[in-house]
């Protein structure tokens, strides 16, 4: 049995991962492949209480480099669960990761390389979405400005560098995401299948 593909949807708020991830894990399993949602922040755990404390309440506070540091945290908690999963042979969906750790925290002014190092070691996407949407569009959306960083230029910030990830990284698919939600759906599910498909073929070892 060969293992599970590993496949993040990234992207600013409100551009549709949640919506998206679920609709792909019911159209995986209607094909037969075993697939689970994940979502980080994880909110339930320690760590995840305190990040949902802080991104809720815009007066508490915990300094940038600590937050930035819970973030990371919060990812290497799951860390046996996700290996576990992926070698079980299921597909693991997962909204956010690594990249919105980076994006976030240099948005707000840290230094890359410095955010960088605490997601090194953490195991490596098969393929990863960039929903992509015009921060002025997604602002518009339902939602928008409950949390903490849900303001407009927190917001391009986010998106310019979640881009230059994509452009650089070639297992990032940057898909439009002002699309209808079942385009977008269907982009998401051809793409995610055939990196499923692939991995059955070529046996490819998780990084
Ligand atoms: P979500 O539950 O996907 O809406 O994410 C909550 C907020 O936290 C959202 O504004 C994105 C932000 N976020 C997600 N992951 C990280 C991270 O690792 N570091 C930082 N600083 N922010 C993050
Ligand atoms: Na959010
Ligand atoms: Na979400």
């Amino acid at each position: 049995m060969s293992r599970g593909a590993f496949i993040i949807l990234e992207g600013i708020d409100r551009t549709g991962k949640s919506t998206q991830s679920a609709k792909l894990i019911e159209s995986l399993r209607k094909l037969n492949i075993n697939a689970e949602r994940m979502a980080f922040p994880n909110r339930t755990s320690n760590t995840g209480q305190l990040i949902s404390k802080y991104l809720s309440n815009k007066d508490y506070h915990i300094n940038d480099q600590t937050i930035h540091l819970l973030f990371s945290a919060n990812r290497w908690e799951n860390l046996d669960f996700i290996r576990s999963k992926l070698f079980a042979g299921t597909s693991i969906i997962v909204d956010r990761y690594s990249y919105s750790g980076v994006a976030y925290s240099v948005a707000k002014g840290l230094d890359f390389m410095w955010c960088l190092q605490p997601e090194v070691g953490l195991p490596q996407p098969d393929l990863v979405f960039l929903l992509d949407i015009n921060p002025e569009d997604s602002r518009l959306r339902s939602g928008f400005g409950s949390e903490r960083y849900e303001n407009l230029q927190m917001q391009k910030n986010v998106s310019t560098i979640l881009r230059q990830f994509a452009e650089i990284e070639n297992y990032w698919k940057i898909v439009d995401a002002s699309k209808s939600i079942e385009d977008v759906h269907e982009i998401l599910l051809k793409h995610s299948n055939e990196i499923i498909n692939d991995i059955q073929i070529d046996k490819r070892p998780l990084t």
